[in-house]
């Protein structure tokens, strides 16, 4: 039985990448996402070369995290791979000026979001003792940038939940990496303000940002190491970024 993969967030950017990455090495695919239409469009793309299973559900909503993983069949119980991506920025500003509602969200996708669906799946590999977590941090969580705040903090929690878990699962044999990316072009963006692209554009303009490729590949390899090595933290950027706001422009 080839290994499987359950990917959060997989309807978009890196985790769609991350995807079509992991269904070229031959692993089944569990792709999760709110966004029905993309999750089968996906689903239509990929399952020519692997099996997929598509969950649809808001993982900030516990609920529903728990009705959604509770219904996978049994055959796709076996979760080798846990690929924690789901998460978002919602807006740029000074905490003083900040939305509740974006950090609402912040904090309930990335944070909350993420431990939802680790609970439920990490008793099963726990069982099996075998498996491997995948969490989606940031440079944002390593680095405070001036207005970045609560987005920030959320992949600052993001980090210490995945060192947290490296111990925790130590005694199981289970491996823990944490993936901290810089400047991405996606639609991360667009979404962090609200849908105005031209802002958006202008995070990535005169570099050459990383693409959700890059970070997939980079995937691609930490699951690719032999059964004694983790790669425990990666910090990736475009090589024109040198910290959270060092970046050289041209
Ligand atoms: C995305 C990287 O620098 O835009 O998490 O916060 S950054």
């Amino acid at each position: 039985m080839n290994k499987i993969a359950l990917i959060t967030g997989a309807t978009s950017g890196i985790g769609r990448a991350v995807a079509i990455r992991l269904a070229q090495e031959g692993i089944n695919l569990i792709l999760c996402g709110r966004r029905t239409e993309r999750l089968e469009e996906l689903k239509t793309l990929l399952e020519k070369q692997v099996k997929i299973h598509t969950l649809s559900f808001d993982i900030s909503d516990q609920q529903a995290v728990e009705s959604a993983l509770n219904s996978l069949p049994k055959e796709w119980k076996a979760i080798d791979y846990l690929i924690n991506n789901a998460g978002n920025a919602h807006g740029l500003s000074p905490v003083q000026d900040g939305n509740i509602r974006d950090w609402d969200a912040m904090l309930d996708i990335n944070v909350k979001g993420l431990l939802y669906v680790s609970r439920n799946i990490l008793p099963a590999m726990i069982a099996r003792q075998n498996g491997h977590v995948i969490n989606i941090g940031s440079i944002a969580g390593k680095e405070t940038y001036p207005n970045g705040n609560v987005y920030c903090a959320s992949k600052a929690a993001v980090q210490a939940i995945t060192d947290g878990m490296r111990m925790d699962l130590n005694p199981h044999g289970i491996k823990v990496t944490g993936i901290h990316p810089g400047l991405v072009e996606t639609e991360f963006s667009v979404v962090r303000f609200k849908g105005d692209e031209e802002r958006a554009k202008n995070v990535y303009k005169g570099i050459d940002p990383l693409t959700a490729d890059d970070i997939a590949d980079t995937i691609a390899f930490v699951l690719s190491r032999p059964s004694h090595v983790v790669l425990a933290d990666i910090v990736i950027l475009p090589t024109a970024q040198a910290s959270a706001t060092i970046v050289n422009r041209k």
